[in-house]
C-alpha cells in the first residue's frame, strides 16, 4: 500500500491534503511538531521538528514511507524577517534532516518538496507570468530559504533520492491565518458582519496583481506529483499556479460584494510588506502538458468559502 508521511500536517495545506490523500485511499502518517486538538482521530501521528536529525532518521526507519510529502516550514515571510534563522533552520536544516534520513533509511521513497514562487523574487519585475526555468532573485529570507532548500534538494536528487520540487503560487481558503491577505480581508468583513467591527476594514497595498488558487487546487497537484513515482524521466520542478493576474482589488471588492454590510475601505500603512511584488503570476503549462493538470475551483467560489469559514470561526472568537 502507498504509504504517504505527511509533513507540516497541522498547517493550512497539511489538513486539506490530508483529506485528498485519504479520499485517494493512501495511507498517511502525520508528522506534527505538537498533537494539535484538531488531528484526526483515525490516522497515525508522529511528532516531529524537522530541525532534530536524529528524530527525523529515526522517523523515516520506522515509517518506511513509500512517499513524503513536505509542507513542514516556516511560511510566513514577515516572520522570516523577524526571525531568519529560525527560518533557515527550519526551511533549509530541516528539509536537509529529512532528505538525509530518506537517503538513509528510505531510500526507495519518492518525495514531493514543496518550495514557492516567491523564490522569483525580482524576476517578477519582467511582468510577465514566469515559468520553471525562469531566474530566482529571493527579495525576503523566506523565499531565500526556500531557494537554498531547492538546492539541498536538487543535491539530493543527484545521488539518487527520487522527488521533484513543487512551486505553488498564491493558495488560499478556509482555515487559513488571517496574516496572509485574502483571509484577512474575510475575517474583518465576518468581525463586521457580527458586529465586532466598526464597518472599516483595513488593507495593505491593493495594487498588487497575484495569481491566487484555491489550496484544493493547489493539493490536488500534490497528489498528481506524487504519481511520478511510477514514471521515469521526468521533469524536477513544477510551478503550481492559476496563470491569472488577479488585482488584490478585485478580490477586496468581490468579498465585499459578497457581504450583506456596506462597508468602507482604509489604507494601513503597517500593512505594507517591505518588499512587495507589483506582479507575481506563473506559467503552470508543465503541469498541465506533463500531468494534465489545471485549477478546478473559481475565485468566486473560493472566496465565497472563505467567507463561510470566517464567518463561523469569528462566533467563537473572544
Ligand atoms: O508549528 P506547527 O506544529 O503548527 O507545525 C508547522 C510546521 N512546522 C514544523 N514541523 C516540524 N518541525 C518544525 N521545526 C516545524 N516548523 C513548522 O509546518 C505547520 O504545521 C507547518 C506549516 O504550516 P503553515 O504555516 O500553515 O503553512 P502552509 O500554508 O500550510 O504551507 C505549507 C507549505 C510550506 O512549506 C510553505 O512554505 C509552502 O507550502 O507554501
Amino acid at each position: 500500500m502507498k504509504h504517504v508521511l505527511l509533513t507540516g500536517a497541522n498547517g493550512f495545506v497539511g489538513k486539506v491534503l490530508l483529506e485528498q490523500l485519504l479520499a485517494a485511499g493512501y495511507r498517511v502518517s502525520c508528522a506534527c511538531t505538537s498533537p494539535g486538538a484538531s488531528l484526526r482521530a483515525d490516522v497515525e501521528h508522529v511528532l516531529l521538528d524537522i530541525r532534530d536529525a536524529q528524530a527525523c532518521a529515526a522517523t523515516l526507519e520506522r515509517i518506511k514511507p513509500t512517499h513524503v510529502l513536505h509542507l513542514a516550514a516556516v511560511s510566513h515571510v514577515p516572520t522570516s524577517f523577524r526571525d531568519p534563522l529560525l527560518t533557515w533552520n527550519t526551511n533549509v536544516l530541516g528539509t536537509m534532516n529529512l532528505l538525509e534520513a530518506i537517503k538513509q533509511k528510505a531510500p526507495d521513497a519518492f518525495v514531493v518538496l514543496v518550495s514557492s514562487s516567491e523564490v522569483y523574487g525580482e524576476a517578477f519585475k519582467a511582468g510577465v507570468a514566469l515559468d520553471e526555468s525562469s531566474p530566482c532573485l529571493p527579495m525576503n529570507p523566506y523565499a531565500a530559504s526556500k531557494l537554498a532548500a531547492e538546492l539541498a534538494g536538487e543535491q539530493y536528487f543527484r545521488q539518487g533520492v527520487r522527488g521533484v520540487i513543487a512551486r505553488p503560487f498564491n493558495h488560499i481558503g478556509a482555515g487559513q491565518s488571517p496574516d496572509f491577505v485574502t483571509a484577512s480581508f474575510a475575517r474583518q468583513i465576518a468581525l463586521i458582519e457580527s458586529g465586532k467591527q466598526a464597518p472599516v476594514i483595513q488593507v495593505g497595498n491593493l495594487d498588487a496583481y497575484r495569481d491566487f488558487l484555491d489550496v484544493r487546487d493547489v493539493c490536488s497537484a500534490y497528489l498528481q506529483l506524487l504519481t511520478l513515482s511510477e514514471q521515469s524521466g521526468y521533469p524536477r520542478l513544477f510551478n503550481i499556479s492559476s496563470a491569472n493576474a488577479c488585482q488584490i482589488r478585485s478580490v477586496l471588492n468581490e468579498l465585499v460584494g459578497q457581504s450583506r454590510q456596506s462597508i468602507a475601505v482604509e489604507l494601513d500603512p503597517q500593512r505594507l510588506r517591505p518588499s512587495d511584488i507589483p506582479f507575481a503570476v506563473g506559467n503552470s503549462d508543465r503541469m498541465r502538458d506533463v500531468l494534465n493538470w489545471q485549477p478546478t475551483i473559481s475565485l468566486k467560489d473560493t472566496l465565497a468559502s472563505l467567507l463561510v469559514d470566517w464567518r463561523s470561526r469569528v462566533e467563537t472568537e473572544q
